[in-house]
This record gives structure tokens, C-alpha cells and sequence, in this order.
């Protein structure tokens, strides 16, 4: 059958806010995909189940405390384990739908205020008190550099106000309103990113509706990236 048969899967990622309806729309993804004869499988991040997703889950569940750069290696690690089997699956022809990749590690980590201060010699002598900067873009995306690129890259937009009708935050770590304005932001930079294949939903729109135009874009770049050797994320 055309859909098979010696050409690789296609590497896709959903990106998006808290309640933006990423995990929702990658299940129904991969379920329509199966059901129009591709190979399709889903996959998330963080990956919970292993031992370095066991470490990140309880730090989300405030069960554990880990150090900001510390945890934002975590997360990355948590990515970089799953490159044999992402590499491997895309070969055999599998897409892959994954629900948070890359982009989430940067634009959280990023909105943190890095804690403490720094003492500065001032040019007249003396010292004053500096806070130190925050999480750079720049530091946020290096342990994530030549990770397998997607091929397309969904990011579900929706405003605060929609995703609040959506029930309140949970109780995990950044599940709060400030914050999520600050991750919100960063993603915005990250898609100005013209080397990446960013692709805006509007996610306010029906479940059905979402659906149906990341299906489009999929079936699209299934067949676009058939083709063509899977590419490094930021290299
Ligand atoms: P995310 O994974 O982005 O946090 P979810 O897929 O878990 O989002 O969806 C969050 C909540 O919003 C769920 O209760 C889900 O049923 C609901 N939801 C998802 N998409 C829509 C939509 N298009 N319209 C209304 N409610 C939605
Ligand atoms: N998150 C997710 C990060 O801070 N860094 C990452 O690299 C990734 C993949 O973990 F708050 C955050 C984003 C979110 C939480 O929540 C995961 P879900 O509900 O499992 O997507
Ligand atoms: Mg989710």
C-alpha cells in the first residue's frame, strides 16, 4: 500500500498552553490516522515511566524539590532517551504524534526567575547588588540541540480566558495563571523560529473542528517528509 512500504514516518509535535487540548487532540490524531491506513503511535513528554521521568514526575507533583537547571536537564534527558526508539520508529515507517517535546522544556524553564542576587564592582569603586538574569532562551534550547527535528511542529492558541471555561488548574508545579502568561510569551519567541515548521491552530475552535485541520497538516507532511532524512532540531 502507498502509506507504507520503505518511506519513514513523520515526526509531529503539539504544542500549546495548559487546557489548550493537546493531549485530547493527539490521541484523536493518531486514532484518524490508524483508521485512514498510516502506521501512527503517540508519545509524550515528560515520559513518566522511566527512571529519569519517575524523578521529573515527582518534582511536577511537588513531591520532590530539584534545582531549576538541574530539572531542565532532566527534562531534556528525559527526551534524549528516547531518541533510539523515535529514530527507530520513524524509520519503520510509525509517525509519531508527541504531546510536548522541546519547545514546552524551553518556554517553561525560560519564565522562571533564576533566585539570588550577584554582587557587581561598580566603575567608581564599590559593589552593588544585581539580580541575576533569567533563564536565557539561548541556555534553554543547548542540551536540545540535535534532537530529532519535527517535521511539523502544532501549536494549539488559545487565550487564558477560553482555557479557564475549560475547569481550574490542576495542582502541579506551573500550574498557576501568572506563570503560564510567562510560558505563553516564550512561546511566541520560539515560533518566531522560521527554521522550524510552526503551524498556528486555533484551538478555541470545536474538538472536531481542531481535528480536522491538524489532520490536514499532518496528512500533508506525512507525505511531504516521506522523502526526506529526518532532521537536528536547532543545529
Ligand atoms: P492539554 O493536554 O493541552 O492540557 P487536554 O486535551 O487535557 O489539554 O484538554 C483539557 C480539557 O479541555 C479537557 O477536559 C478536554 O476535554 C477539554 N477540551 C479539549 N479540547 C476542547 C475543545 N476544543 N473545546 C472544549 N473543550 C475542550
Ligand atoms: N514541562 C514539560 C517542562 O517544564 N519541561 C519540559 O521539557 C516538558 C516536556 O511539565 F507543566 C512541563 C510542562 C507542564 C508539565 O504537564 C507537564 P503535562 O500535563 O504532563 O503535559
Ligand atoms: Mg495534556
Amino acid at each position: 500500500d502507498w502509506r507504507m512500504a520503505g518511506h519513514r514516518g513523520a515526526l509531529i509535535v503539539l504544542e500549546g498552553a495548559d487546557r489548550a487540548g493537546k493531549s485530547t487532540q493527539a490521541r484523536r490524531l493518531v486514532e484518524a490516522l490508524r483508521n485512514q491506513g498510516y502506521q501512527a503511535e503517540g508519545m509524550r513528554f515528560p515520559e513518566r515511566t522511566t527512571e529519569i521521568g519517575r524523578l521529573v514526575g515527582s518534582y511536577l507533583e511537588k513531591k520532590s524539590n530539584i534545582e531549576d537547571h538541574t530539572v531542565h536537564l532532566l527534562f531534556s534527558a528525559n527526551r534524549w532517551e528516547h531518541v533510539p526508539l523515535i529514530k527507530e520508529k520513524l524509520k519503520s515507517g510509525i509517525t509519531l504524534v508527541v504531546d510536548r517535546y522541546a519547545f514546552s522544556g524551553v518556554a517553561f524553564t525560560s519564565s522562571k526567575e533564576v533566585k539570588g542576587h550577584l554582587s557587581v564592582r561598580c566603575r567608581h569603586g564599590g559593589f552593588k547588588e544585581t539580580e541575576l538574569p533569567n533563564f536565557s532562551l539561548h541556555w534553554c534550547k543547548q542540551p536540545d540541540v540535535g534532537l530529532p527535528k519535527p517535521d511539523l511542529v502544532v501549536f494549539l492558541n488559545i487565550t487564558p480566558e477560553e482555557a479557564s471555561k475549560r475547569g481550574d488548574y490542576g495542582t502541579e508545579r506551573y500550574e498557576t495563571s501568572d506563570f503560564q502568561k510567562k510560558v505563553q510569551k516564550r512561546y511566541a519567541e520560539l515560533m518566531d523560529d522560521k527554521s522550524l515548521n510552526w503551524k498556528v491552530v486555533d484551538a478555541a475552535q470545536s474538538m472536531e473542528d481542531v481535528h480536522n485541520a491538524i489532520k490536514q497538516l499532518s496528512e500533508a507532511i506525512i507525505t511531504e517528509a516521506r522523502h526526506q532524512p529526518v532532521g537536528k532540531l536547532w543545529a
